[in-house]
C-alpha cells in the first residue's frame, strides 16, 4: 500500500502547473480480435498533470491509426503540444468544469480533450481529498458489478471461454460479432448457456441493409446489440431499433453529450455504453448517464483494454447511480502479464472493488513504466 501523507494544504482554485507526456507500450497476454481488426498490444498516451505537490493521471485510448473512431495517436499528441496542454498551463481551474469550458471552443477529439478533463478530475479530487466516485455523485459503493468482453475466435474456443468467466462470477457475457460470426455462434452459445446474461458487440460492422440478418438475433434473448451500424450513425440504429425486440446499444456513435441526447431522443438506442474516455470525459460521461436517467434508459461503463490507469477512472465513474447494468471493466491480470499501477484490479464473484483513497486511489508502479514507456517529456507554461 501506498504511505500516507497528511493531506497537503491546497489553495483553491487548483493551479496546472505542468504537465508529463509519454507513450507506453502494454502488451496484451493474447491478441483480442473485433470485427475492426486484432489488437495485441495498447500504444497509448499517458497524462499527468502536477500543481500543489499533487498530480492527476489519465490514459488515451486513440488507437496509433483511426480504427474503432477518427481520431489518431499522432493527432492527438500533436494537439496536446500545440494546443491543449498550452492553454491550460499557468492556469487556474475552480473545478473540472472550469477547465472543459476552456476547451469548449475546439471542434471534437473528445479522446484527446477527455485525457486532460480526466487527469484533472484525478488532481481535483486529491486537492479535495475525497475518491474520485464520490466527487462525481456516485453513492459511494465498494463494489461494481463487472461482465467481459469475449473477442472473435472460433466458436469451441469461445463457449470454452464463456464457461470459465461464468466460473469466475462475471455477470454478463459479452461476445463480439461480425457479419458471417454471428447466428452460429449464437445457436451454440445459447444451447450451451440458455438463461445468462449474454449481450453482443458487432463494432459498426454491420449495414441497414443486413436488417434481416439483424432481426434473426432477436431471437436469442440478448440483453442488447451493440453498435450494430456505422460508427458515426444514429438515424439507421433508430430505423433498426424499431424493427427489434432486443434493445440497441450504442458504443461508438456517442462521442458527445449532444450524440448522447440526439440518439434518446430518436429512440436509436434503449441502453447506452459509457466510455469516459471517448465521451469527452468524466463531466461529458456523467451528462449523458443523467440523461439516460431521464428517459428511463441504463447505461453501462465500457472499457477499451485499459491500462489500471484507465481502468480506475472507469470503476470511479460505475459508480453513479444509474450504471444497473454490468460494465465491461473486467481484471486487468485478463489482459496484462504487469499492470502499470502497484494496486491490483481484480473482480471477485463478478465485482469489481473500487480503489479506496483520494482520485483514482491507484499508484503508477515506477519500475514497470519505466521498462515499456519512453522518456518522459515535461510541458510547462
Ligand atoms: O467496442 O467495447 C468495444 C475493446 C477495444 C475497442 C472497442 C471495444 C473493446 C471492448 C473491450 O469491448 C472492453 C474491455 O474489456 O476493456
Ligand atoms: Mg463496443
Amino acid at each position: 500500500m501506498p504511505e500516507t501523507s497528511p493531506s497537503p494544504v491546497v489553495r483553491l482554485p487548483l493551479l496546472v502547473e505542468e504537465a508529463e507526456l509519454r507513450l507506453v507500450r502494454l502488451p496484451l497476454l493474447r491478441p483480442f480480435r473485433i470485427a475492426t481488426g486484432t489488437i495485441t498490444e495498447r500504444l497509448f498516451p499517458l497524462l499527468r498533470l502536477r500543481g500543489e505537490g499533487l498530480e492527476g493521471l489519465a490514459e488515451g485510448v486513440m488507437d496509433p491509426l483511426p480504427d474503432y473512431l477518427d481520431e489518431t495517436l499522432a493527432g492527438t499528441l500533436d494537439l496536446l503540444r500545440e494546443g491543449i496542454l498550452p492553454s491550460i498551463l499557468g492556469r487556474r481551474f475552480a473545478n473540472p468544469q472550469a477547465l472543459a469550458r476552456q476547451l469548449a471552443p475546439w471542434r471534437g477529439h473528445a479522446m484527446a480533450r477527455a485525457m486532460v478533463e480526466m487527469a484533472f478530475w484525478d488532481l481535483w479530487s486529491r486537492a479535495l481529498d475525497l475518491p474520485l466516485g464520490l466527487a462525481l455523485g456516485g453513492d459511494g459503493r465498494a463494489s461494481v458489478p463487472v461482465g467481459v468482453s469475449l473477442g472473435i475466435a472460433p466458436v469451441e474456443e469461445t463457449l470454452e471461454a464463456v464457461a470459465r468467466h461464468l466460473e469466475e462470477g462475471y455477470r454478463r457475457i459479452k461476445l463480439k460479432i461480425a457479419p458471417g460470426h454471428d447466428l452460429a455462434l449464437l445457436e451454440a452459445a445459447r444451447t450451451r448457456f440458455p438463461a445468462i446474461a449474454l449481450s453482443v458487440d458487432a463494432n459498426a460492422s454491420y449495414r441497414l441493409a443486413d436488417r434481416a440478418r439483424l432481426r434473426a438475433l432477436d431471437g436469442f434473448g440478448l440483453e442488447y446489440i451493440e453498435q450494430p451500424l456505422a460508427w458515426d450513425d444514429l438515424i439507421d440504429h433508430a430505423t433498426l431499433q424499431r424493427d427489434l425486440r432486443t434493445a440497441v446499444c450504442l458504443d461508438e456513435s456517442l462521442r458527445s453529450v449532444g450524440h448522447a441526447r440526439r440518439a434518446l431522443q430518436i429512440d436509436a438506442a434503449r441502453v447506452l455504453n459509457i466510455k469516459v474516455a471517448r465521451s469527452g470525459g468524466h463531466d461529458a460521461a456523467r451528462r449523458m448517464h443523467d440523461l439516460a436517467k431521464a428517459f428511463d434508459v441504463p447505461v453501462w461503463c465500457g472499457g477499451m483494454l485499459e491500462s489500471g490507469i484507465g481502468r480506475a477512472h472507469n470503476i470511479h465513474l460505475s459508480t453513479l447511480p444509474n450504471f444497473t447494468k454490468p460494465g465491461d471493466v473486467s481484471s486487468a491480470s485478463r489482459y496484462f502479464a504487469r499492470d502499470i499501477v502497484r494496486e491490483a484490479l481484480e473482480a471477485t464473484d463478478g465485482l469489481m472493488p473500487v480503489p479506496q483513497g483520494p482520485g483514482i486511489g491507484v499508484t503508477p508502479d515506477e519500475a514497470a513504466l519505466a521498462a515499456i514507456a519512453d522518456v518522459p517529456e515535461r510541458i510547462r507554461p
